[in-house]
């Protein structure tokens, strides 16, 4: 699938969030999903305006907000309608059916009713992805499995990545994608099993164009390496977009938003181009 065009796959995706996700990379020219891992509601909102114009999708993590309030969430709607980007919360959940269930419906960030998309870990087995299902299906959203991950020293490799992929392969209405570091269409398939028609997008966070890691073992590739090489479907930036939250500078922000969208842009035009 990564070798056809992303308007192609919008038009035949059988997951509602994968194909508005599509739809909107082709509209705004952008593979570039913002990561904003800041903890004031401000700056937040502040960054997000600023990479708004050159993003697809924003992922958060709602829980690192220190003054989150239901109307903290109406803004970023609200900021999600005026620049045309999907919502990714990167809950990673990680527990059993119902647990996972509560945790997407209810609590203080009810994550369902505005997030497009979210992802869980599959360390559970299968029933957390019925679980998620149960609500988000409905819904109209989308799950991504976590098959492997950036982190130096990580432990979904091999058969747990392998097993992820055929919990995808089992899921294809709900599970739209993987959070991964390449394609994984014919990991885990057996030798008489070929590659199905199947489409999962696959996003890759660890990207970087300056850094090759931080201090807390995360590991950097350029949107080159990711999109191009690996065949990966959409970056996510974070530092290397917004640096270090304690000293932001919003036009520094917009400028590499900029930066990176095209870097991925480019990447995926020469993708389509080399076959
Ligand atoms: N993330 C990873 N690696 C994974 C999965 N998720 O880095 O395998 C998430 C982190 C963070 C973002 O939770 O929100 O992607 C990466 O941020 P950074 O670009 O600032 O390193």
């Amino acid at each position: 699938p990564h070798l056809r065009t992303y308007a192609y796959r919008a038009q035949n995706h059988p997951n509602a969030a994968a194909r508005l996700l599509l739809e909107t990379v082709v509209r705004k020219k952008s593979n570039l999903s913002v990561s904003v891992d800041v903890t004031s509601a401000d700056d937040f909102l502040a960054i997000i305006d600023a990479v708004g114009p050159y993003v697809c999708l924003i992922k958060t993590h709602i829980d690192i907000i220190e003054d989150f309030t239901p109307g903290l969430i109406q803004k970023l709607q609200a900021l999600s309608q005026k620049h045309d980007f999907l919502i990714f919360e990167d809950r990673k959940f990680a527990d059993i059916g119902n647990t996972v269930a509560l945790q997407y419906s209810s609590g203080v960030y009810k994550i369902a009713s505005w997030a497009h998309i979210t992802n869980a870990h599959t360390v559970p087995g299968p029933s957390i992805i019925t679980g998620l299902a149960s609500v988000g299906l409905p819904l109209g959203r989308g799950l991504l499995l976590l098959a492997e991950m950036s982190s130096n020293g990580s432990l979904a490799t091999g058969s747990y990545t392998e097993e992820a992929a055929r919990m995808a392969r089992a899921n294809p209405n709900f599970v739209m994608g993987f959070i991964a570091q390449r394609r994984m269409e014919t990991v885990g398939l057996t030798t008489c099993e070929t590659a199905g028609e199947d489409d999962f997008l696959v996003l890759a966070p660890g990207v970087g164009l300056e850094s090759k890691g931080d201090a807390m073992g995360q590991q950097y590739r350029t949107p080159r390496e990711v999109i191009l090489k690996s065949g990966c479907d959409i970056i996510i930036v974070g530092r290397g977009v917004y640096g270090s939250p304690k000293n932001l500078d919003i036009q520094e922000v917009r400028n590499q938003a900029g930066r990176y969208r095209t870097a991925g842009w480019e990447a995926y035009e020469e993708r389509v181009l080399s076959q």
